[in-house]
């Protein structure tokens, strides 16, 4: 039986495990990233471990998502970050240079590695062939001193592309279509191989697009062969030696197979609050637009960019609608101005911010009370954008550039034949805002410099022989970990700080929970299906630890979260029977007997509702090594454990 990309990828980085799907292997990580909303925690998680140098191939330190410091916090953290990583032999790519994933796949991505990031859409690195995969900053920092990495053996699911993209239709619609067919949980434990003769029409950029929403599918990784297009983009940047065909075997076996004809796809929203509430933008055109932001990891390419700017040329911005743009990287900032498109961008009206994540992540750009914005990034939770009651829509460039000219929901492809796009054949190449670090052996030459921002990380403690606490909070279905700990102006800047950070813990959900949780020194969280999707934040682990939470229990829960819980020593239980989910409410008295021998070797433990005498099967779907890092109360205290 042949191998498809990803099973090829895994079967070269193998340290343990075997590959059958769904037990636990081990991989070797060639590159890793992090950037700085939850760099400041791996890199203190790093010193922690007491390893002098990074062991990886190439690890980068990227500083996109906190960029406009309005107080002395993330300017601190970025100088810590800074020298740290000069000290320990990690590159790092200065604010400005721009976000994190379309640097890194310009500059760094290599076909067959695998990377890990400290960000949820490191998957976009699939564009390029790479395995890329979201993970906590623990699990960064274990990977950096030149630990294996531990996932789930994934399934396989394979999207076949036929045809060619029409005329305004573009790389988010083809995700958004994927988004339609399978929903936020339909690529939970797999990865999401690419493959059919529409792969060619598709270049790296546009791939990068499919492969970082795939983070949206619940997706382990999602990626595309190597072939000539990678290539050509690999030779556009400089780095043509870096080039390895790659492409699964004609007798592969995929689990699932999906064909999306890319001829017959027309442009897509995905409707508030969720990136799977998909709709054909023909559906809404002509409602109100108050807001278009473009840019992200997702749509802020060269390609993307000078669409956009094609389509705003000699054009005026509707007077009702504020439109953002943020290129991607410096690289893809300085060649629009050097060819004048960004001229055209800002003549049409554009506010042009620097290239960071900026509105995606809520730091800045919050929409109007109630407001309509069309954003052409990856996630639209309820309250990310900053504004409570906005009404975020996810569109790609084409749709989100006609409707910010019209001032209402346009469908780009009636606006006739697209302008002509072309790409450049060869990148501006400039590095030099990526600083390298010191050698090994002036390593001590380096002062890693600490604000007083920089809290103690705390550290979780070994379970309960039995547990006896609150049901402190009950959630419903695909809860993100935006609700866990939201991000934005007033929060981000607080991602060293814990204690801090508690204040905002849940409060999307129901802002008395830091109070209450604090008052009565934790509890157990229910949640419903698919708890924890969305970003890799360790921090909707670390905070609830903090407020004393002992336990989760959910109907599933989403890979990189249930990670960072047993990371941090909360133990993750699923309802054996989904429906006894209603025979628990918020402020009843919970018992789990044997919850230590539970998490030390069973499969299964009961829960007992005291306050009304029910009870529910719990399942503990644990490897070896995670009950082992639970007893010590979380994989700080584990790895001390194991170097003794
Ligand atoms: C996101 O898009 O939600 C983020 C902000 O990039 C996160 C990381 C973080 O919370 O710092 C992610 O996707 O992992
Ligand atoms: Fe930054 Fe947004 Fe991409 Fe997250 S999804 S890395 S916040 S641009």
């Amino acid at each position: 039986m042949g191998y498809t990309i990803a099973q090829k990828i895994i079967k070269n980085h193998l340290v343990c495990g075997e590959m059958t799907v769904g037990k636990e292997i081990g991989l070797k990580i060639d590159q890793t990233l992090t950037q700085d909303a939850t760099g400041t925690m791996a890199y203190l998680q790093f010193e922690a471990m007491g390893i002098d140098r990074v062991k990886t191939e190439l690890s980068v330190a990227y500083i996109d998502h906190n960029t406009l410091p309005a107080g002395f916090e993330n300017a601190d953290d970025h100088r810590y970050i800074q020298t740290v990583t000069k000290k320990h032999g990690i590159r790092f790519s200065r604010p400005g240079n721009g976000i994190c994933h379309q640097v890194h796949l310009e500059r760094f991505a290599k076909p067959c590695k695998t990377l890990i990031g400290s960000d949820s859409h490191t998957p976009t690195a699939g564009g390029i062939g790479m395995l890329g995969m979201g993970a906590g900053g623990l699990d960064v920092a274990v990977a950096m001193g030149g630990g294996t990495y531990y996932i789930t053996m994934p399934k396989m699911i394979k999207v076949n592309l036929v045809g060619k993209l029409s005329d305004y239709v573009g790389a988010k619609d083809v995700i958004l279509e994927v988004l339609r067919i399978l929903g936020v949980k339909g690529g939970v434990g797999a990865i999401v191989e690419y493959g059919g003769e529409g792969v060619k029409t598709l270049s790296v950029p546009q791939r990068a697009t499919i492969t970082n929403m795939g983070a949206e599918l619940g997706a382990t990784s999602s990626i595309f062969p190597s072939d000539e297009v990678t290539r050509e983009f690999l030779k556009a940047e400089g780095r043509e030696e870096d080039y390895i065909e790659l492409s699964s075997d004609q007798d592969a076996v995929f689990d699932a197979e999906y064909t999306i004809d890319l001829s017959a796809l027309k442009p897509l929203a995905a409707c508030p609050h969720s990136p799977d509430n998909v709709k054909a933008v023909a559906e809404l055109s002509g409602m109100p637009i108050h807001q278009v932001c473009i840019g992200s990891c997702t749509n802020s390419s060269m390609q993307d960019m000078l669409t956009v700017a094609a389509m705003l040329k000699g054009k005026t911005v509707h007077p009702s609608v504020s439109l953002s743009i943020s290129p991607g990287s410096k690289q893809v900032y300085t060649m629009l101005a050097e060819c004048g498109a960004l001229a055209d961008l800002i003549n049409a009206g554009a506010r042009i911010l620097e290239c960071a994540c900026g509105p995606c992540i809520g730091m800045g750009f919050s929409p109007q009370s109630a407001g309509v914005s069309l954003r052409t990034f990856n996630r639209n939770f309820l309250a990310r954008s900053g504004t409570a009651d906005a009404q975020v829509y996810l569109v790609s460039p084409e749709t989100a550039a006609a409707s910010a000219i019209a001032g209402v929901f346009t469908d780009p492809t009636t606006l006739g034949n697209a302008p002509c796009v072309k790409m450049p054949k060869a990148f501006k190449i400039n590095d030099n805002l990526i600083e390298m670090p010191v050698k090994a052996e002036d390593m001590d030459s380096v002062t890693v410099e600490r604000g007083p921002n920089i809290k103690p990380i705390p550290v979780g403690k070994a379970p309960d022989k039995n547990l006896q606490c609150e049901l402190i909070l009950k959630v419903g279905d695909d809860i993100t970990t935006d609700h866990i700990m939201p991000a934005g102006t007033k929060v981000l800047p607080y991602r060293s700080n814990v204690p801090k950070l508690s204040e905002f813990c849940f409060t999307v959900c129901d802002k008395d929970f830091p109070e209450r949780a604090k008052k009565k020194g934790g509890g157990v969280i229910l949640g419903g299906a698919n708890y924890g999707q969305g970003s890799s934040r360790e921090h909707a682990a670390l905070v609830p630890l903090y407020l004393g939470i002992k336990a989760v229990v959910a109907k599933s829960f989403a890979r990189i979260h249930v990670a960072n819980l047993i990371n941090f020593g909360i133990v993750p239980m699923t309802l054996v029977n989904p429906e006894d989910y209603e025979n628990f409410n918020e402020g009843d008295c919970l018992e789990i007997q044997g919850f230590a021998e539970a998490v030390a070797g069973k499969d299964e433990a009961t829960l007992v509702n005291k306050t009304n005498g029910k009870s529910a099967t719990l399942k503990l779907t644990l490897s070896s090594r995670q009950r082992e890092i639970l007893l010590a109360g979380g994989r700080l205290n584990y790895t001390k454990q194991e170097k003794k």
